[in-house]
């Protein structure tokens, strides 16, 4: 029985084969266990004898199981170490990358454009005030012309701002000429939105302003913005149209060459000669800030067209809403490059 059971022993290949080897010598029925049942009927010499002869083997069989069990043990750690090592040389899963909005990939550019033709990019205030936004740009409270802007009032009296052309004023006020700035921001209208209006969008403005500036300057940095948009062959169309601030005042549109469907003429923007009664504004602001006039004799012109304008054109966009919708499978077709 012994060499059987030392066999049986080594041979178990898992914990439960060597569990069950163990019930079968030692259980409570087991080989062994029922041979020492045995030793009751034996005269006492056989008895001490052949239960010490039992004891021993139970003593050699529970220590073998004893190491085989520690094999075991060691083995299947073993294996468990091996199936879940980490492999560090493996490529890590890709996240997903974001990217800039498509939005402000146009206004980069544009600013890109204009920074070659040596004007500086500043920013302005969403919140703003009423004259700033209106009263300095020529727009007092009873002029017909706040209708053309339907404004977002805050409690507290101030507003936000329906187009970026404040920052003329503020610009004005704190620098003088000659300067030349563009400024991208964001703008807000309560206004119904459709397919090409929204309540929040974007505006470029520019402002030039030094001693000679003409009209004619004016017409070509709008072409030159155009050739750098849309390639050598853009052409840009002026119709005149009133801005309160501006004299005279147009609006501009550029001819899009469409490689793919019907070529148009995309309404831009807004622009013209920067009208007297805004220099004077801003002067009278500045000496009541105790600083000099600055603006007296000067001429200028300024400008502000709308990027998303230029991107539903650029991609084939058909409806305004869906650049703030946040719908991925929308935004992700204009990520570009990072
Ligand atoms: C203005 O906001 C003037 N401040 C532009 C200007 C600046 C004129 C300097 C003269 C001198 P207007 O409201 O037309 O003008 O808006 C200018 C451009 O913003 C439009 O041509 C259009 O491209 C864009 N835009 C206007 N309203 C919306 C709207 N609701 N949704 C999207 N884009 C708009």
């Amino acid at each position: 029985m012994r060499d059987a059971a030392l066999q049986a022993i080594e041979g178990a290949q898992t914990l439960e084969a060597l569990q069950a080897v163990k019930t079968h010598y030692l259980g409570k029925k087991g080989e062994l266990t029922s041979q020492l049942k045995t030793l009751g009927s034996l005269s006492p010499d056989e008895r001490r004898a052949r239960g010490a002869e039992i004891n021993a083997l139970k003593a050699e069989l529970e220590a073998a199981i004893e190491t085989r069990e520690a094999q075991l043990k060691e083995e299947a750690l073993q294996a468990r170490l091996a199936s879940e090592a980490i492999d560090v040389t493996l490529p890590a899963p890709a996240h997903p990358v974001g990217g800039l909005h498509v939005i402000s990939r146009i206004l980069g550019d544009l600013e890109e454009i204009f920074e070659r033709m040596g004007y500086s990019v500043v920013e302005g205030p969403e919140v703003e005030e009423d004259r700033f936004n209106f009263d300095a740009l020529n727009i007092p409270w009873h002029h017909p012309a706040r209708d053309m802007w339907d404004t977002f009032w805050l409690e507290d009296g101030r507003l936000l701002r329906t187009h970026t052309s404040p920052m003329q004023v503020r610009y004005m006020l704190a620098h003088e000429a000659p300067l030349k700035i563009v400024v991208p921001g964001k703008v807000f209208r309560y206004e119904a939105t459709d397919a090409t209006h929204e309540s929040m969008f974007h505006q470029l403005e520019g402002l030039v302003v030094g001693d000679h500036i003409s009209m004619a300057d004016l017409k070509g940095t709008i072409s030159e913005m155009a050739r750098a948009l849309f390639g050598p062959k853009a052409k840009v169309r002026f119709q005149p149209s009133f801005y309160p601030f501006v004299e005279p005042g147009a609006d501009f549109a550029v001819w899009w060459e469409n490689p793919r469907g019907a070529s148009k003429w995309l309404e831009l923007g807004g622009c013209g000669m920067v009208h007297p009664q805004v220099f004077k504004a801003v002067d009278d602001l500045r000496e009541e800030r105790g600083l000099p006039r600055a603006y007296e004799g000067k001429t200028g012109f300024a400008f502000g067209l709308g990027p998303e304008r230029i991107a539903m054109l650029k991609y084939g966009i058909p409806d305004i809403r869906y650049f703030y919708q946040n719908d991925l499978r929308v935004l992700t077709q204009f990520r570009g490059d990072l």
